[in-house]
């Protein structure tokens, strides 16, 4: 049975778990081919998939992997930057290695992430790129100062790219969740414990959200969309 995005070629960062593992295999679903990016290079055994070795810090490593999907499929035609670390603590006591690897990773990564992706999104003539973000890139949040900064920056980027690309018939999108249950949720410094993750979103709950941005009809476009658990107050 074909679907609207069978035959499309997606490159994911941070694919290997998580959020990324799930848009992934929901996209398989849905026919598309995919160039899968992290560190550990999984490609998680689905069909017509590459998976990349590929830090996101580095932007020779991106460029390689971005162009390595390309090559392999043909084209690209969805990017969608979502490897992200995440590392909660007042401002003074945050240890600076873990604010240069979000800013580094979030921040950066999704930038480079996106200067490689964008001259293939516009060669595709219908290109989508997708930001998983946060609802801290939407609200301060106490503690996770360095964390909303990486994630505001993405926004940031994410709407100013919409401006360069609408023509283009490039469609720019923030998804900001709130918790999700996966290892992120329960990262050093997020002060969290494993009995917290019943009653938050799954990473299967995310990527219906990025398939419901890519299905529609390419005479609109979703900015932004923002959705939390029941169980987290829409004020902090
Ligand atoms: O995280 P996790 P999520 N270069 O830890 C990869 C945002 N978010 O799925 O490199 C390349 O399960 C890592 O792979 P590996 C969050 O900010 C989450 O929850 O092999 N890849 C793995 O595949 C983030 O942007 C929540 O270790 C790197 C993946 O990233 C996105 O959702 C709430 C890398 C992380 O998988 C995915 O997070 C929210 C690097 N340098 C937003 N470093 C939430 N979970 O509650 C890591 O609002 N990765």
């Amino acid at each position: 049975m074909s679907t609207k995005l069978e035959g499309k070629v997606a490159f994911i960062t941070g694919a290997s778990r998580g959020i990324g593992a799930a848009v992934a295999r929901a996209l398989s679903g849905e026919g598309v081919k995919l160039g899968l990016a992290s560190r550990s290079g999984a490609d998680l055994g689905l069909p017509e998939s590459l998976g990349l070795v590929c830090d996101v810090r580095d932007r020779g490593q991106v460029e390689k992997a971005v162009a390595a999907t390309a090559l392999r499929f043909g084209c690209l035609d969805i990017c969608i930057a979502n490897a992200g670390v995440g590392s909660y603590h007042p401002l003074a006591e945050a240890p600076p290695e873990h604010i240069e690897e979000m800013i580094d990773v979030n921040l950066k990564g999704t930038i480079y992430t996106y200067r490689a992706a964008i001259p293939h999104l516009i060669a595709s003539g219908a290109g989508d790129l997708v930001t998983i973000a946060s609802e801290a890139g939407r609200r301060g949040l106490p503690g996770e100062a360095v964390y909303c900064a990486s994630k505001f920056g993405q926004v940031g980027l994410t709407r100013a790219l919409d401006h360069e690309l609408r023509e283009k018939n490039v469609r720019c999108t923030n998804v900001c969740p709130g918790g999700v249950a996966t290892d992120f949720a329960l990262a050093e410094g997020h002060g969290r414990t494993p009995d917290a993750l019943p009653g938050m979103m799954s990473a299967e709950d995310v990527a219906e959200v990025v398939l419901f941005v890519l299905t529609r009809p390419r005479n609109q476009r979703i900015l932004e969309t923002a959705f939390r658990p029941m169980k987290e107050s829409s004020w902090g």
